[in-house]
């Protein structure tokens, strides 16, 4: 495939094919854990594919065979947080997961190796995950000093549920990929040299149906579980779709023209 850079960054790739956005943390080195000018790069791409009209599906992938993300990088973790060029504590990948939640479009994670810690919460909060079979999942927070109680526990919970997700946290062990499909956490396993194959087979076949309805879908199944910010999330797309409409052109259309709207005209649909 014919991958197309859209822009240039340190810690991560970023580039396109066909309608998907592809970005890749591209630190094998540590296998791919991430410092504040990771996740910096990472919200930066992710608000482009929210931008960019091209793109209609976003993956987010680790670089390697080893590794999806193993988290934070322990050696700038700091007093406060991950210490970033700027000698500032940061925890900056939760606006990633908070990115990832409310980008109107399907996020899909490519997981092909380890997704630990908080790359694992990473993969957790992306739409659908597809794994090849030498992934391996887990969370490591309670053996290394850390935790995620956001969306890394609840909402980890609301797709395993409570039992499954206590033992993940409290135990900290890690599971094959086959164990991840089983209690329902990967959408699907394949063989490491198929899963970019199964990834871009999963996209088109999204990229197939309406955007809109895609995106409103998301919104309302984030609506149930994210509080305000989710009704908001909701609530944003209701009057992008009212703003299509001749009733609320007409609104802004009086103002402008200082006089009454005629709001009669317009049906009451039962
Ligand atoms: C990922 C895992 C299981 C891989 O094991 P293995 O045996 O395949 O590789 P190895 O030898 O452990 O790692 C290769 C190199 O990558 C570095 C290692 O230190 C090692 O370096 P050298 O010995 O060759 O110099 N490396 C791996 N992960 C790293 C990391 N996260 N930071 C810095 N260097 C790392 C195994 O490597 C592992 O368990 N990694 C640590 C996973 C972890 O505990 N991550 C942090 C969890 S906390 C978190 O992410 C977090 C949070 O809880 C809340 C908010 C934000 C973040």
């Amino acid at each position: 495939r014919n991958w197309t850079k859209i822009k240039e960054y340190e810690d991560i790739l970023f580039d396109f094919y066909n309608g998907i956005a592809r970005i890749t943390i591209n630190r094998p080195r540590y296998r791919n854990a991430f410092t504040p000018t990771t996740t910096g790069e990472m919200s930066d791409a992710l608000r482009i594919c929210r931008e960019m009209e091209e793109v209609s599906v976003v993956v987010l992938t680790g670089a390697g065979d080893k590794a999806f993300c193993s988290g934070g990088d322990q050696n700038v973790k700091g007093k406060g947080g991950y210490i970033g060029k700027d000698g500032v504590p940061r925890l900056n990948v939760l606006d990633v997961q908070k990115q990832i939640r409310s980008i109107p479009k399907p996020v899909i994670a490519m997981v092909n190796g380890y997704a630990i810690g908080g790359g694992h919460v990473l993969h957790v909060v992306c739409d659908l995950t597809i794994a090849s079979e030498n992934a391996i999942f887990g969370q490591t927070g309670p053996r290394v000093g850390s935790f995620d109680a956001g969306f890394g526990s609840s909402y980890l919970a609301r797709i395993v549920g409570q039992k499954k997700a206590r033992e993940i946290w409290f135990l900290c062990r890690q599971y094959s990929a086959q164990e991840a499909l089983d209690m329902g956490l990967v959408n699907k396993v394949v063989p490491f040299d198929k899963l970019e194959d199964e990834v871009v087979e999963w996209a088109e076949a999204m990229m197939k149906h309406s955007p809109l309805a895609l995106r409103m879908i998301k919104a309302g199944l984030n609506a149930e579980l994210d509080g305000q910010a989710g009704i908001q999330e909701l609530a944003g797309d209701a009057t992008m779709l009212y703003y299509l409409t001749e009733e609320a052109q007409e609104g802004k259309q009086a103002f402008l023209e200082k006089r009454d709207p005629d709001f009669k005209k317009f049906p009451k649909l039962p």
